[in-house]
């Protein structure tokens, strides 16, 4: 392995020698001015002067990843971050399977490569984008902290593909870089490219979901990214991917707390009937049918990221070495996929089946798959509490029929059981399946900011450990005075 300290000293920190590629070098401190100035516009509104106790890297092994320090937000070492090389790594999959990895950009693919990086990256602000304004109602410091702290990253993560374009990809890259400042997310001109990040994340809920759905969405991708011939694209995701960890951490735990702090103040107040929504809200907490529904939401818009599930963009990527499977390396298979098929969920005569199709044209739907299941495991962990605190009550993964935009289920209606159902039918019911607005309401009621360190708001639990070991009234945030 060649390991290279991280750079620190000027003006992008960076373990890929940048000082000694003038090209480069120059090109990313020129974009650095307008990513601060679409930091300030776009990122948390409010707090930038505020002290948070931010992680950063400080070198890119498992020991020492990381430091913790009181950080303004716009001093934020944002920086060029790649996974050691692994000495003669070769393609794993595709067509090129066996063939030493790609150091620069091979010709014949750079269209292919760029979009999938342009894509990649133009989800990373957007995120920050749609999470602009939960500073205001934060439910504590410690959560405050952790919003800020996946903010940064997903900062960091469009450096990452910027940098890539900067590096390989000449004029051109340097226009999409451009590109990736000025589309917003939500904007009717000009919106970000994949339909779940132009959605709002209008309350905390709705953040951690995002956070346990749509970055574990990121998880997958990246995973898949990670396992590109193409050297330097796998190992700034093989980086990112230690970061999304948090990401999914801050949702999962999000979810959690909510959950148990709903099961508590239930028992404590003698409900045993969890549809009872007035009685449960009454005591100023999440009635769970609501956040079942805010599961369904952000369950379907995370599966629209994947794409149909018969692709021929999916196909060329894996033939050509560009886009590998979730964990290829641990598959055991011929890693091209050229004479096997892989059972796909189509709409077929009215109804839906399973139908085979050939593996390299289903890839979207068995990364899709491989999502499904851990998120369902996921899931089941949150279910844990309700046996725990002795509520009834089970949380389900809805019917990938139900809700959605791109593929083959986006003209049809389907319950969140998959039951096939017509337009007007899902009109008239889907209040009872998704967030209606006098759900968003009482939601938005109980957005009410905790500022004082070691306090929560009555609608979640205290984590169970504090971050970075940190005692329960830790400081997170210091606000500017
Ligand atoms: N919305 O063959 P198809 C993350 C377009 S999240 C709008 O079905 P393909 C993060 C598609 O572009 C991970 N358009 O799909 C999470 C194509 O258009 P063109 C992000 C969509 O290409 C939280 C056409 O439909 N990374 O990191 O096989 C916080 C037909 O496409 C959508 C990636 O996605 C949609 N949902 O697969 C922060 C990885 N879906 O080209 C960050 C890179 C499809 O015909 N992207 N279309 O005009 C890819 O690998 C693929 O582009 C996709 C789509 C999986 C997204
Ligand atoms: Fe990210
Ligand atoms: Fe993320």
């Amino acid at each position: 392995m060649t390991a290279i300290n991280i750079d620190y000293n000027g003006l992008i920190p960076n373990n890929v020698e940048l000082e000694k590629d003038a090209r480069v070098q120059k090109a990313l401190e020129s974009w650095h001015p307008g990513y601060i100035a679409w930091w300030k516009e776009m990122g948390p509104d409010g707090f930038q002067d505020a002290l948070v106790y931010l992680r950063t890297a400080v070198s890119v092994d498992n020991q020492g990843w990381a430091k913790f320090d009181y950080v303004r937000m716009p001093d934020y070492r944002w920086g060029i971050l790649l996974a050691n090389q692994e000495e003669n790594r070769t393609i794993p999959f595709g067509e090129h399977f066996g063939k030493p990895a790609w150091q620069e950009v091979p010709g014949e693919y750079r269209a292919m490569l760029r979009r999938l990086i342009v894509i990649q990256g133009d989800t990373e602000p957007a995120s920050v984008e749609q999470q602009r304004y939960l500073g205001k109602t934060a439910p504590s410091l410690y959560d405050l902290r952790n919003v800020f702290q996946v903010n940064v990253e997903e900062g960091r993560h469009l450096w990452a593909m910027v940098y890539l374009l900067q590096k390989y990809f000449g004029r051109d890259g340097r226009e999409e870089a451009e590109e990736l400042l000025r589309r917003r997310s939500g904007s009717q001109d000009a919106p970000r490219m994949l339909g779940a990040f132009n959605e709002a994340t209008p309350d905390w809920l709705s953040f951690f979901m995002f956070t346990f759905f749509t970055d574990r969405d990121g998880k997958m991708q990246l995973e898949s990214l990670a396992q590109s011939g193409f050297d330097p694209l796998s190992r700034t995701c093989r980086f990112m991917l230690t970061e999304e960890a948090h990401h999914m951490f801050v949702g999962e735990t999000g979810v959690r707390r909510v959950i148990q702090r709903t099961c508590e103040a239930m028992k404590a107040a003698g409900i045993e009937d969890a549809n009872d929504i007035a009685a449960v809200r009454a005591l100023g907490v999440i009635d769970l049918p609501t956040l079942q529904k805010k599961l369904h939401l952000h369950y379907s818009l995370s599966l629209d990221l994947f794409g149909s599930e018969v692709s021929t963009n999916a196909a060329n990527a894996f033939n050509s070495g560009i886009k590998g499977r979730f964990r290829e390396t641990n598959i055991e298979d011929d890693h091209r996929l050229t004479s096997s098929t892989y059972p796909v969920l189509k709409f077929v005569d009215g109804a839906i089946k399973l139908v085979d199709e050939p593996a390299l044209t289903a890839l979207n739907m068995r990364l899709r798959d491989d999502y499904i299941a851990d998120c369902a495991r996921g899931i089941e962990r949150w279910n844990q509490i309700f046996a725990q605190t002795g509520v009834q009550y089970r949380l389900e993964l809805p019917h990938v029929a139900f809700h959605r935009h791109i593929g083959e289920f986006r003209d049809v209606h389907a319950t969140p059981t998959g039951i096939l159902i017509d337009a007007a039918t899902f009109q008239r019911e889907k209040d009872k399946w998704l967030p209606s607005p006098q759900d968003g309401e009482f939601i938005a009621s109980l957005m009410k900011p905790e500022r004082e360190p070691g306090k929560f708001a009555n609608w979640i639990s205290p984590p169970a450990r504090g971050i970075d070991n940190k005692p329960g009234d830790f400081e997170y945030v210091k606000i500017a005075a």
